[in-house]
């Protein structure tokens, strides 16, 4: 029957995250976030502790972790900084389309170096004229003898900058629109006609590393594509149901850090004689931000679960997302509010939560794309 224990090991690397969080992570979160420098030197240690591509099998030397698991750890990476964790777990989305589809030689190629040094990969499907619309993307590819040839720019592409190699989806058939005209390639990331972009100054999530990739006759060898010609949409798709429960996990890190510190501050700070937690209007909004934290938390382990279970997820996988998004910007808000004008400063540790927080309605499929996702499903139901 249902169960919300965790197993000694998912223990173990939950207490492995929450320690490397705290002794690694929170101490330079507010300097990345100030300079925007890239978090190598945390990437490079996450490597060595095991808290890097843990989904990749233990045959190409991998930990063969779960979804659940994964998500444990992103929710306490994202705790202590959610830009240090999104460039940690760019590699896992980069990863999954190759654990849907590519062939065993590829994996242990691709995914097998991963695991030797602290390489980062990239996932290129967003265009400056298509995000949502997977489907209406430009870039594509041509077979010419025994390579493709790849033309086409790519936006907003997380570890873009850094990438060892780029999953990329292009479109193949020149007669066919729409998805199954789609196919997904590995492209190494010092092939010939490859340009980075700028670093893209964002919002917030600052030293996460953003970019435009463009690709001109970029020659691609037979072997680097995954699956079949046609397959790509499916392969991008697939790969959201390992890495959606893992954004959640990631939003329900941020949202319960807004929690640890409005709550801690509610003690701290005194109005009218006492601590403003006392003040009912304070506390419910702490007990609002509390449950937001708790049904994200169910709803992540729900769709991981589902995922480990063999089981089809994305309903869940876009529920969870779309919640623990909600709950990021809403907790990142009032704990804002909780802090008063200090919340509004650089110096308080909630207003980089607040800038932080707004880009998982955004990315990996906008809040409104996940509720086209759970309106399909709830239709289909009820049909
Ligand atoms: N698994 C398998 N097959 C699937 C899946 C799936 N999950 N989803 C759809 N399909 C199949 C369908 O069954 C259908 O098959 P068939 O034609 O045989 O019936 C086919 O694919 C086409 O599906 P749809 O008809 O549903 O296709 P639509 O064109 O209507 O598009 C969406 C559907 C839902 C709108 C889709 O385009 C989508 O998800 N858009 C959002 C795109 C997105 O999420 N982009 C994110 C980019 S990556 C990113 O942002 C990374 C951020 C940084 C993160 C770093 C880590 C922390
Ligand atoms: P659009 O698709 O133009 O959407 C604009 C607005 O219209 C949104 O509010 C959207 O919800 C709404 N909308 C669109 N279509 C519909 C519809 N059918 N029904 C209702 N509302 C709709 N992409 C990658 O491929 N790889 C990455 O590594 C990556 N990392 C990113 C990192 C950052 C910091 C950012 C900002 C983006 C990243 N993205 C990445 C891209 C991201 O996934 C897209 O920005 C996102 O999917 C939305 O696409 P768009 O920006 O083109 O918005």
């Amino acid at each position: 029957g249902p169960s919300f224990g965790l197993t000694e090991d998912q223990e173990a690397y939950l207490e492995l995250a929450r320690r490397f969080t705290q002794d690694e992570i929170i101490p330079v979160a507010r300097h990345h976030d100030e300079t925007m420098e890239y978090p190598w030197e945390v990437i490079k240690k996450a490597h060595a502790a095991g808290l890097v591509n843990t989904h990749i099998p233990e045959k190409f030397g991998g930990l063969g972790l779960g979804v659940l698991p994964g998500a444990l750890i992103s929710e306490q990476l994202a705790y202590g900084c959610s830009g240090i964790q999104t460039a940690i777990e760019a590699n896992g989305l980069a990863e999954a389309p190759l654990l849907v589809s590519a062939s065993e030689e590829t994996k242990a190629k691709y995914l097998g170096r991963m695991t030797e040094e602290p390489l980062v990969a990239a996932y290129c499907v967003t265009e400056p004229g298509a995000g949502s619309d997977v489907a209406n993307i430009s870039t594509r590819a041509e077979k010419k003898g025994d390579k493709w040839i790849l033309n086409g720019t790519k936006m907003w592409i997380t570890n873009g900058g850094h990438a060892n190699w780029y999953f990329v989806l292009a479109k193949t058939d020149p007669n066919s629109t729409g998805s199954k005209a789609l196919t997904g390639f590995v492209v190494d990331g010092d092939s010939a006609g490859i340009t980075k972009g700028k670093k893209e100054v964002n919002m917030g999530q600052r030293c996460s590393d953003t970019r435009m990739i463009t690709f001109e006759d970029v020659e691609v060898p037979e072997e680097n594509v995954l699956g079949k010609p046609g397959d790509g949409f499916k392969t991008a798709m697939g790969a959201f149901d390992i890495t959606r429960p893992l954004i959640a996990a990631a939003a329900t890190g941020l949202a319960q850090r807004a929690l640890t510190e409005a709550a801690t501050w509610a003690h701290e700070r005194k109005t009218m004689g006492k601590p403003i937690i006392q003040h009912q209007a304070i506390a419910f909004i702490l007990a609002d931000m509390a449950m937001d934290v708790e049904s994200s938390r169910n709803l992540t382990w729900k769709s991981a679960w589902m995922k480990d279970s063999g089981k089809r997820n994305s309903y869940y996988a876009s529920i969870a997302k779309c919640m623990a998004s909600r709950a990021a910007v809403s907790n990142a808000n009032l704990a804002v509010q909780v802090f008063g004008g200090m919340g509004f400063n650089t110096e308080s540790p909630v207003e980089k939560l607040y800038r932080d927080a707004k880009i998982y309605e955004i990315y990996e499929g906008t809040s409104q794309i996940q509720r086209l996702i759970v309106s399909r499903f709830v239709e289909d139901a009820y049909k």
